[in-house]
Parts: structure tokens; sequence; C-alpha cells
């Protein structure tokens, strides 16, 4: 009776579990990447400070919130001390730094002074010392990102186990099956993250995270310290109170949780009316019916960004890009509920 009832005997689901965790160990950074990064960092950033001594250089994205995997990219943002006079522009830092680092570094360096957030990107071969090369995004005062950053590191540090293993697991099976690419018209790791963060706030019943964004503060804020580009970033983030004080009613496991999620996902999220956020939960959609529905505006997914909230973070999966992506999320649970030699076997097929 191992897979009876869709795959979910409670022995089925342990092993699934026991599974998850040491397939996640695998997918780890080795200590001398993280140190590599970590170098390459302070490299750049006494670089930028010879020609913007207040710049700092700060690591965002998965470098910065525990969801790392192995040869992943580095995301860097640039402060400046914003009383620099003159303050250069997103465009002007852009194209002086990537100068600066093509003749500095060894570094193939490329500007992209006009994207809606300008960026320099670059990278480096493999070679012996660093097999894995590397490949690095600095943008330009980037705070929102930041702070977006902290908020599912907190996310993840209330209960790093269940967390950061479904999160590092489905990060990869989206990359393995080809559904991680928003250039190509399916999701970002950023929008499946916030994604199973929705999910194990505003979905399991009882939770299995509270809503960092609605607890009542600690003590009183004012408004001009939470404010961040006209955009309020407040959110409870004493990470040691949480894990004191926070015990979780849900005690799911994590093969449980997953299932749940593609379960979820692939048949009883509506993606026609409804927007996920984290900070509300389920919200209609409000479709403007005297409009044309915009194609390039990927109305088809809707993930509310946590502070940026007119942003939709699905906005570049396309039509079809969403229906591969329910496809995989059903592939995904016809194999977890369907007989395989073990569990482990079950996961390695998942990733094919
Ligand atoms: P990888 O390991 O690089 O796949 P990641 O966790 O670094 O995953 P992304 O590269 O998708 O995730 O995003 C890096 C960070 O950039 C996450 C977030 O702070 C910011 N970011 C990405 N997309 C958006 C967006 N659409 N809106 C706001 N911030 C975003
Ligand atoms: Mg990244």
């Amino acid at each position: 009776g191992y897979y009876r009832r869709g795959g979910r005997t409670p022995l089925y689901l342990f092993e699934l579990s026991q599974c998850l965790l040491d397939f996640v160990v695998q997918l780890l950074p080795s200590k001398e990447e993280v140190s590599v990064k970590e170098d390459v960092r302070k490299l750049l950033e006494r670089l930028i400070k010879t020609i913007e001594p207040s710049a700092q250089l700060l690591s965002f994205g998965s470098t910065a919130n525990g969801f790392e995997l192995k040869n992943s990219d580095m995301d860097l943002c640039c402060l400046l001390d914003l009383r620099t006079d003159p303050l250069p522009s997103a465009s002007q830092f852009v194209l002086r730094a990537a100068q600066l680092l093509e003749k500095e570094t060894k570094f193939a360096v490329k500007p992209l002074p006009n994207a809606r957030i300008p960026i320099i990107k670059l990278s480096l071969q493999p070679s012996p010392s660093i097999p894995f090369g590397i490949a690095c995004d600095i943008g330009y005062e980037n705070r929102l990102a930041l702070e977006n950053t902290r908020l599912l590191f907190t996310y993840a540090a209330i209960d790093p186990t269940r967390v950061r293993t479904l999160v590092l697991f489905l990060k990869l099976w989206s990359k393995r099956r080809k559904i991680n690419s928003p250039y190509h018209g399916t999701l970002s790791s950023y929008g499946y993250v916030l994604l199973i963060i929705f999910f194990l706030v505003h979905v399991k019943d009882p939770p299995v995270l509270p809503n960092l964004q609605q607890m009542p503060p600690m003590r009183p804020i004012s408004p001009s310290d939470t404010q961040i580009n006209g955009r309020n970033v407040w959110f409870f983030d004493d990470v040691d109170l949480l894990r004191r004080k926070w015990q979780s009613p849900n005690t799911d496991t994590i093969g449980e949780l997953l299932l749940d999620f593609f379960r979820y996902y692939s048949r009883e999220f509506n993606y026609t009316t409804t927007v996920a956020s984290i900070r509300a939960g389920h919200l209609p959609k409000e479709l403007d019916p005297t409009k044309p529905i915009d194609p390039r505006e990927g109305t088809s997914l809707w993930i509310e960004d946590p502070f940026e909230t007119s942003f939709n973070v699905g906005r570049c999966v396309t039509r079809d890009g969403l229906y591969t992506i329910r496809g995989e999320f059903m592939r995904a649970m016809r194999i977890l509920t369907t007989k395989h030699e073990t569990a482990m076997a079950s996961l390695a097929s998942l990733c094919e």
C-alpha cells in the first residue's frame, strides 16, 4: 500500500522528505565558491570606490537570501551616499563604472545603461582556480531589491529546514525543466520564490509562515523610516524574536508540502481571476474590460511584488509560458504520485 492514496502514505512522504534534504545538500555552493564570490565583491567595491569614494557594493538575490545554488550568478547593488554632489544618474554610473572595470579587471564587461534597471554585466570564463566561472550583475541604487532580499531571508530564517529545502529544490527543478527564463516567457527564480512563500503564508491552513508585512510592530514606526521610493517597505524583521516566539501550528513534512505545492498550482490556483500577493493574500485581478489585453503585459500570471505592489513579477510570463509551467506542475504531481523504486528515483526523474 506504499503508493495508495496518490502517493501520500506516511512512509512514502517521510522517505520523500529525507530524500529532499539529502538532495538539496548537494546543490549548495562549496565554502570555496562562497569565499571566491566574496573576494570578487570586495575587489569590485574597491575599484568602484576609486571613482565614487562613498560607494558600497552589496549582495542581493540568492547570494544574500539563503537560496543560493552552486554556480549561481551574483547580484550586486551599488549604493552611494545620497549627499554625493553631483549624484550620477544610473546610466552615467553604469557607463563610467563599466569603463573602469573593463580597464582594471579580466572580466568581460557589458554595460546596459538603458535597461529598466540599468546594470553592468560581468563574466569570467571558468579556469582551474574558478572552475565554475563567475557571472555577476551590478545594479545601482536598487534599494527595493535589497529590502525584498531581506524579506525573503527573514522568511527563510523562520523555518530554514522546510523553507530553504523547498525553495532550493524548486529552483533547481525549474532550471532543469527550462521554465526559469523570463526572457523566454517563463518565470524568474524570484517569481518562483514568491509563489512558494505565498503558498506557505496564505494557502496552507494552518499556515507554515506568518505574514511578516501584517504582523504588529514591536514599537511605533514612523512612516518616513519605512519608505523607499514612495513604497512602504516595513516588515517584521526581528529574526531572533520570530525564532523564539513564532511556532507554526502546521507540522506538514517537506514531502507533503512539495506535493501540495504542485497540486495547488496545477489545479487549484485560479490564474484567470487571482493575484498572488504575499502582502495581502488572494486579490482579485482588476482588469479594465474596456482595454484590449496587451500580450506583453503577461496578464496570465499575476504575482504582486511585496513592496512594489503595482508591479507584476510574473509579467514576462506569456500565455504559452504559463501553459508550459502548469504542464510541468502536473508532470511533477504525476511523477511524485506514481511508483518509482525509491523516492530518490522520483526526484531524479522529476529533475530530468
Ligand atoms: P538565481 O539563483 O539567480 O536563479 P535569485 O534568487 O538570485 O535566483 P533572481 O536572479 O530571479 O533570483 O533575482 C535576483 C534578485 O533580484 C531577487 C530580487 O531581489 C531582485 N528581483 C528580481 N526580479 C525582480 C523583480 N521583477 N522585481 C523586483 N525585484 C526583482
Ligand atoms: Mg540571481
